[in-house]
C-alpha cells in the first residue's frame, strides 16, 4: 500500500514539507547501512494523540547510536518534543513515527569520523502490520532458511537500518512462499525473533519468549506485554526456544510496535491453535493500554504537542 502522506517531516531541527524532505544520493548510510531508527506508535486517547512509550523508544535510538559509536547531534529530550511536534504536526489521531539517524553527505568511504549525523522524524497512518485479521485468524509462519544476526557479525540489539537486508531476506522468502512472515533461528539453532517481531509460544502454564541474547531485538512491545502477563496472572518466562517447541505449542504470539500482539495460526505448516487465550486477552489489554485506559500505566502515553 502506498504510503499516506503528512504535511512536514522534521529535519535536523527544522519542519520540512513532506516531498522537500530529500537526502543526497552519496549519503554515507545509503551505501553502507550506517542508519539507526525507530518505530513508534502514536494512538487516540481521551486526553488526545499519545505516543506510545516514546521516552523508552528514543532511549534506544540512543544505545543503538552508541552500539554504532555514532555521535548524535541533539539530545534525548530534544529528541522526545520533535517527536510530539510531529504528531500535533500532522494533525492525525493516530499514527507510525519514524525517527532516523543517519551519516550524511559529504564523505565517502567506510570510515566515518568526518561524517556528520542527520536526523529526521517522520509520521503517517500505518494500519495493521500482519494484516487485519492477524489477531482473530492469526498468521501463517515460516521457519526462514536465513539466520538471524549473530552479536559479533551486526549487533541485534541495535536497529541499525543495514541490520534489516537481514529481515528484508527474511520476510521476502516467506511471503514469496506463500506464508505471512518469518521465524529466525540464530547461529545455534535456537529461535530468535521475526523479521519485525518478537515472538512468544505458550506449552502448559508457561509462556516462553526467546532472550536477546537469542538475537533478538530487546523489544518494547515485548517489555509491555510480559508486564501486563503478570498483572493478568500469566506466567510468562524469557527462555530458549527449538524449533520443533513451536511446532507443539499450545499457541504462539508475535508482538511489535507496528505488529502489535498479533496471533500465529501455523509454522511449517504445523497448526498451532489459535487464537489462544493468553492471545486474546494479552491483545485486548495492550489495545487498551495505548490507548490511555489503563491507569497503572499512564505515564507511558506520552501526549503530542
Ligand atoms: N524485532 C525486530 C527485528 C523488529 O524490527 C521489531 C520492531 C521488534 C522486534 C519489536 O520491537 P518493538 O517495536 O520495540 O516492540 N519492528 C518495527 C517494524 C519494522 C518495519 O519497519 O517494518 C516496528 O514494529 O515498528
Amino acid at each position: 500500500m502506498p504510503i499516506e502522506t503528512t504535511p512536514n517531516i522534521w529535519m535536523n531541527g527544522e519542519m520540512v514539507p513532506w516531498e522537500d524532505a530529500k537526502i543526497h544520493v552519496l549519503t554515507h548510510t545509503l551505501h553502507y547501512g550506517t542508519g539507526v531508527f525507530e518505530g513508534i506508535r502514536a494512538y487516540e486517547t481521551e486526553q488526545g494523540p499519545a505516543i506510545f512509550r516514546l521516552t523508552e523508544h528514543i532511549e534506544r535510538l540512543y544505545n543503538s547510536a552508541k552500539i554504532l559509536g555514532m555521535p548524535m547531534p541533539f539530545d534525548v529530550a530534544t529528541i522526545v518534543q520533535a517527536c510530539k511536534d510531529v504528531v500535533a504536526d500532522s494533525g492525525l489521531d493516530a499514527c507510525y513515527l519514524r525517527p532516523i539517524a543517519y551519516y550524511g553527505f559529504g564523505e565517502m568511504g567506510l570510515a566515518t569520523g568526518a561524517c556528520t549525523t542527520d536526523i529526521a522524524i517522520a509520521a503517517w497512518p500505518w494500519g495493521a502490520y500482519l494484516g487485519d485479521d492477524a489477531v482473530s485468524k492469526g498468521v501463517r509462519m515460516k521457519i526462514s532458511s536465513w539466520t538471524r544476526h549473530d552479536h559479533n557479525i551486526m549487533p541485534p540489539a541495535a536497529k541499525t537500518t543495514g541490520n534489516y537486508a537481514n529481515s528484508t531476506l527474511a520476510k521476502m522468502e516467506a511471503l514469496n512462499a506463500g506464508y505471512d512472515e518469518a521465524i529466525m533461528l540464530n547461529g545455534a539453532g535456537l529461535v530468535s525473533e521475526c523479521s519485525g517481531e518478537n515472538l512468544f509460544c505458550a506449552k502448559g502454564d508457561v509462556v516462553i519468549t526467546p532472550p536477546s541474547s537469542s538475537g533478538a531485538l530487546p523489544g518494547i512491545t515485548q517489555d509491555t506485554v510480559m508486564r501486563l502477563a503478570a498483572d493478568l496472572g500469566i506466567n510468562i518466562e524469557i527462555g530458549d526456544l527449538a524449533r520443533s517447541d513451536l511446532y507443539i505449542a499450545d499457541e504462539i504470539f508475535v508482538v511489535g510496535t507496528a505488529a502489535e500482539v498479533s496471533a500465529v495460526n501455523s509454522v511449517d505448516d504445523r497448526t498451532v491453535p489459535c487464537p489462544g487465550p493468553a492471545t486474546t486477552a494479552l491483545a485486548a489489554a495492550y489495545a487498551d493500554l495505548v490507548r490511555g485506559r489503563n491507569d497503572k500505566y499512564r505515564a507511558w502515553n506520552e501526549l503530542a504537542g
